[in-house]
């Protein structure tokens, strides 16, 4: 009877423990490092050859990466729209590239990714580009309460840039407020006529240290034109050089004050968009300019925070995901040498196009997954979305969302996980022109667009014809095979229909 008993208690014991381990398991920490403008071809693990980056390259090694991993858009703003709400955002009007002052585009009462995770019991927390819109209509009050603000929407604490770093207002905002602002000298902004006395890079361009190539020549901060006119708020002025030792040192902090519970945190690095003005710790350390020297400093970044997972024992309950808003540019209107110095780079590999384009550089990117003992090292093709991480990240933290708010976003938790190697059936991307890509193939709608983007010296994917290309045989989109293989194309044509009619 002892003996049974004494079995019963060791059986009972032995299932405590697995379901300790399981509940461990299914609410790991999560950390999306979400670069911006990073291409293809921009990191060694992707084959980059005049640029290391071993931290990335790491997590890249223990974890699984994947070669046809999608942004839902060729820019920024839509991009995380999609991949923060659930919903593809040329659904939503206004959802382009945001001004500075844009109002909040997210709003609260729908399901977002930080909810899902809020709901599931973690701390959520936002740290670095935000460019989603800030405020009501008309935009926030930047000397008061900022409100809608990602607080309102799912996240539990948020230290951002408003929208990017070529944009007013160039200030930090934390929680509902602009860090270090003196209420006797208040910000006011604008996007349409000039307001305060400072000096342009139209009018002062002697005063530039970074001269801008295109647009970019609105009122001067830390010596760059930026866009959009900026007065007031001096003392809250953020030094571009400092920004990614702020930003990494917010992330890291989050990190560590929420080490002992679940969280998540969307790490959204500013490097590396324009301007790129890297600390002088990565100044010509590339030999490829700054755009070179950030690359350089995102892998530093990276390595802090992997550095501190470990550090604090946490890296094998942490399931990181790192990866980028959209493809790349090389000249994005500063004359930052990046297109003297790039020294046969390939900022996009073997990809066409780039930043703003149909073509697949502007929405193929790098993505990487690593959890320790859950995700096996290694490589997957499996064709995955962005707009898939709310409901797979809702499937694994057993949470439901609202399907009515959130109306693209499908549970792939097994593909994310490198288990299932197959993924979507098909998913769509929006660059002005729709493309959808299904199976090997992928068909570009025809539009009206430019061919290229003289000042970008990118090929836009736009063409009157349709476009029908193998990615499987013709990765670098050359061969348009429309013609010779009408079904093929019709099949697409009827399935990208029918996601836009949905
Ligand atoms: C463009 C800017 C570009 C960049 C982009 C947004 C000009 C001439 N070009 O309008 O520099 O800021 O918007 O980039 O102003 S994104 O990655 O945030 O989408
Ligand atoms: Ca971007």
């Amino acid at each position: 009877m002892i003996k049974l008993n004494k079995l019963v208690y060791a059986f009972g014991v032995l299932v405590l423990f697995t379901q300790m381990a399981f509940s461990q398991a299914v609410r790991p920490n999560v950390i999306i490092i979400y670069a911006d403008d990073l291409g293809y071809g921009d990191v060694s693990c992707y084959g980059a050859k005049k640029v290391a980056t071993p931290n990335i390259d790491k997590l890249a090694k223990a974890g699984t990466r994947f070669t046809n991993a999608h942004t839902t858009s060729a820019t920024c703003t839509p991009s995380r729209y999609s991949m923060l709400t659930g919903e593809y955002a040329w659904r939503k009007p206004g959802t382009g590239v945001a001004t500075g002052d844009a109002a909040a585009l997210i709003l609260p009462g729908r399901s977002t990714l930080p909810l899902v995770f809020q709901k599931a019991g973690y701390k959520t927390g936002v740290v670095g580009k935000w460019h989603l819109g800030l405020g009501p209509q008309g935009g926030p009050d930047w000397n008061g309460e900022i409100k809608p603000s990602p607080l309102d929407i799912g996240f539990d604490e948020s230290f951002i840039m408003a929208a990017t770093g070529d944009r007013v207002p160039c200030v930090y905002v934390e929680n509902r407020r602009v860090v270090n602002l003196d209420p006797a000298d208040p910000i006011k902004v604008s996007f349409k006529e000039p307001i305060g006395n400072e000096p342009t890079g139209r009018a002062n361009p002697e005063l530039l240290k970074m001269k801008h190539s295109h647009g970019h020549d609105f009122t001067i901060i830390n010596g760059i034109g930026r866009i959009g006119y900026m007065t007031g708020g001096k003392s809250a002025r953020w030094k571009d050089e400092d920004m990614a030792d702020i930003f990494t040192e917010k992330a890291v902090s989050f990190i560590e004050k929420h080490q002992a519970e679940p969280f998540f945190l969307y790490f959204s690095t500013q490097d590396i968009h324009v301007p790129r003005v890297p600390h002088e710790r990565f100044t010509g350390k590339s030999g490829m300019g700054p755009r070179g020297d950030v690359i350089l400093q995102l892998d530093w970044t990276v390595g802090e925070v992997m550095k501190t997972l470990d550090k604090l024992k946490l890296s094998n309950n942490t399931l990181v995901i790192f990866s980028s808003d959209n493809g790349p540019v090389v000249d994005d209107g500063y004359h930052d040498q990046a297109v003297e110095l790039l020294n046969g780079h390939t900022p996009a590999g073997a990809l066409r196009g780039g930043k703003y384009s149909a073509f697949d550089a502007g929405t193929r990117v790098p993505f990487i997954v690593r959890w320790p003992g859950q995700v096996k090292a290694g490589v997957s093709n499996a064709l995955v979305s962005q707009v898939d991480l709310l409901a797979s990240f809702a499937a694994l933290t057993g949470q439901k969302f609202e399907a009515s708010t959130a109306p693209d976003t499908k549970d792939y938790l097994s593909a994310f996980l490198g288990r299932d190697k197959k993924g979507r059936d098909y998913l769509i991307e929006h660059a002005g022109a729709f493309s959808i890509i299904k199976g090997d193939w992928k068909y570009i709608e025809p539009s009206k667009g430019q061919k290229m983007s003289v000042q970008t010296n990118t090929e836009l994917g736009n063409s009157p014809q349709p476009q029908l290309y193998n990615l499987a045989k013709d990765i670098g989109e050359k061969n348009n095979l429309a013609e010779i293989n009408p079904e093929k194309l019709k099949e697409l044509q009827v399935v990208l229909q029918e996601v836009k009619e949905k």
